[in-house]
């Protein structure tokens, strides 16, 4: 669903440039004075730009207060199971790879070498979640599963000749 809407956004976006770009080739063909076209253009660049930067600010500020994203509420009630991952060329080095539908999980995900990427995809090859997994730095990850399943685990970052092979799955059950 995201992933239709981020799809149809971007083929918006890439029509409007094409539009853009036909636009100016057949302009391109016309002679006119050079200054009342600065004047004009020069105004909506600067209207753009100014635009451009709001947006940015609103939409990094409003999606940053999530972060980190699905992190568990700590103490009383929820203690999150934690799950240690390393990742290395070529695999992966998971403390469990089973877990049940409703419990929340830290995966603290590190590398032993290069810089990978973890991603954790459901039955559909949906991506649920990712972090990047780096040398001497650990990064944190939360997730509840909804659906019980064999999630499968793939770099989703390109660390060499083995990279393909870094598959792992992990089991979820009601
Ligand atoms: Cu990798």
């Amino acid at each position: 669903m995201v992933q239709t809407v981020a799809w149809i956004v971007s083929l918006i976006f890439m029509l409007l440039i094409a539009g853009v770009f036909i636009f100016v080739v057949i302009q391109s063909k016309e002679r006119s004075d050079y200054e009342p076209i600065k004047k004009k253009w020069y105004k909506v660049r600067k209207f753009y730009a100014i635009s451009l930067v709001i947006l940015m600010l609103v939409v990094t500020i409003y999606t940053l207060r999530e972060l980190p994203y699905d992190q568990p509420v700590y103490g009383e009630s929820v203690d999150p199971t934690i799950v240690d991952v390393e990742a290395l060329q070529f695999g992966w080095n998971i403390s469990d790879t089973k877990f049940k539908v409703g419990e929340p999980i830290e995966f603290r995900v590190t590398s032993a070498d290069v810089t990978h990427g973890f991603g954790i995809y459901d039955e559909d090859m949906t991506l649920v979640a990712q972090t990047q997994a780096m040398p001497e730095y650990t990064n944190k990850v939360f997730i509840t599963f909804t659906k019980p399943g064999t999630y499968e685990i793939l770099c989703l970052e390109y660390c060499g000749l083995g990279h393909h092979v870094m598959i792992e799955t992990i089991e979820v059950t009601e």
